[in-house]
């Protein structure tokens, strides 16, 4: 883990009150480790934290909804007031990519030249960004949730969490590791300090149970219809194309067999791909889809990343192209 740079991080926060906030369409594991960053940081600090987060997924707000309901007394705010010349620096969770991290424009930051520090657990991408204290950046891709380094802070500094905010923890932790299956020895330790006895697991996975509405059933079915088969070797590579859910579809397209998928959709002037690859292959073979997609996304204006067996890409101008590019450095690594 990260914790050398723990202390610097303290340090350095010491007496700064801070901006908290993450990517845009807002996950469970961006809510909950900017949540819990927040009450760690003002309790411990005791200085000021606003936090502001931007829109969050469908089901990040049903999860959210369900999980208020349980515990009465979490009052979830995400969008403080503040005054933008009180803020001394912003922390920026679970991406470390500004072309994700809408707030930035909004706020108009870049002009107010506030520092600002990733904590993350995708690919690094190592942007040389003007303003950015890259030495307290805590990026580190073998966590397989931003919410675990918030735990680790959380337990470094000997900060005792209610069990409400266990709640969430476990929550992100297990969506983000894919219920384990991206997680290692190490997110397994993790969920089992969490788990106090007023916790029950099993109740924590029926929260986590969405149902899908029409529109997402539709897009998965109508994704299957369209599926194109490229077939590299032994291995098979998937693509379709939906209006949206592209990220759970291809999901779906590994469960159902093919050991790398991509999904775009394309919109009036941009377009999205999300990718998503067995852990078998990528091991096997070290194709990294998160740094494909960093390479491809400078030729599109573009940005991508994310991990070996999961990433995506928002970018405009020649989808077409773009997409064969990505076929092509998937191919040649699986041969
Ligand atoms: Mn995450």
């Amino acid at each position: 883990m990260l914790t050398y740079k723990f202390e610097d991080f303290k340090t350095y926060l010491k007496n700064k009150n801070v901006l908290i906030t993450t990517h845009a369409h807002v996950d469970i594991d961006g809510a909950a480790s900017c949540y819990i960053f927040k009450i760690f940081f003002t309790s411990y600090f005791k200085n000021e934290a606003a936090l502001v987060l931007p829109e969050f997924s469908k089901s990040t707000r049903d999860f959210l909804e369900k999980v208020s309901q349980k515990f009465r007394e979490l009052s979830f705010s995400f969008n403080d007031e503040f005054d933008i010349s009180n803020i001394d620096v912003i922390l920026v969770l679970d991406t470390n990519n500004l072309a994700q991290v809408s707030i930035f424009d909004k706020l108009n930051i870049s002009n107010a030249e506030i520092p600002f520090i990733f904590i993350d657990h995708h690919l690094n991408l190592k942007k040389d960004y003007k303003n950015n204290l890259s030495s307290l950046n805590i990026i580190n891709e073998q966590v397989s949730s931003t919410s675990e380094i918030i735990f680790e802070l959380c337990e470094f500094f000997n900060f005792k969490l209610e069990f409400p905010y266990k709640f969430l923890l476990i929550s992100a932790i297990l969506t983000d590791s894919g219920f384990f299956k991206y997680g290692n020895n190490d997110t397994i330790k993790r969920i089992s300090r969490l788990l106090d006895d007023q916790l029950d697991f099993q109740e924590i996975l029926s929260t986590l149970e969405f149902e899908q509405d029409i529109s997402e059933k539709l897009a998965r079915i109508k994704a299957l219809q369209r599926l194109k088969l490229i077939r590299s070797k032994d291995w098979l590579i998937g693509m379709t194309h939906v209006g949206s859910f592209e990220a759970g579809v291809a999901a779906l397209l590994i469960n159902i067999g093919l050991d790398v998928s991509i999904v775009y959709s394309e919109k009036k002037t941009t377009f999205r791909i999300s990718t998503r690859a067995k852990k078998r292959v990528c091991i096997k073979t070290g194709l990294h889809l998160g740094k494909i997609l960093q390479e491809v996304a400078e030729e599109c204006e573009g940005s991508g990343g994310g991990h070996d067996g999961a990433a995506s890409l928002n970018g405009k101008n020649d989808l077409k192209k773009i997409l064969n590019k990505i076929i092509e450095k998937i191919k040649q690594i699986l041969k």
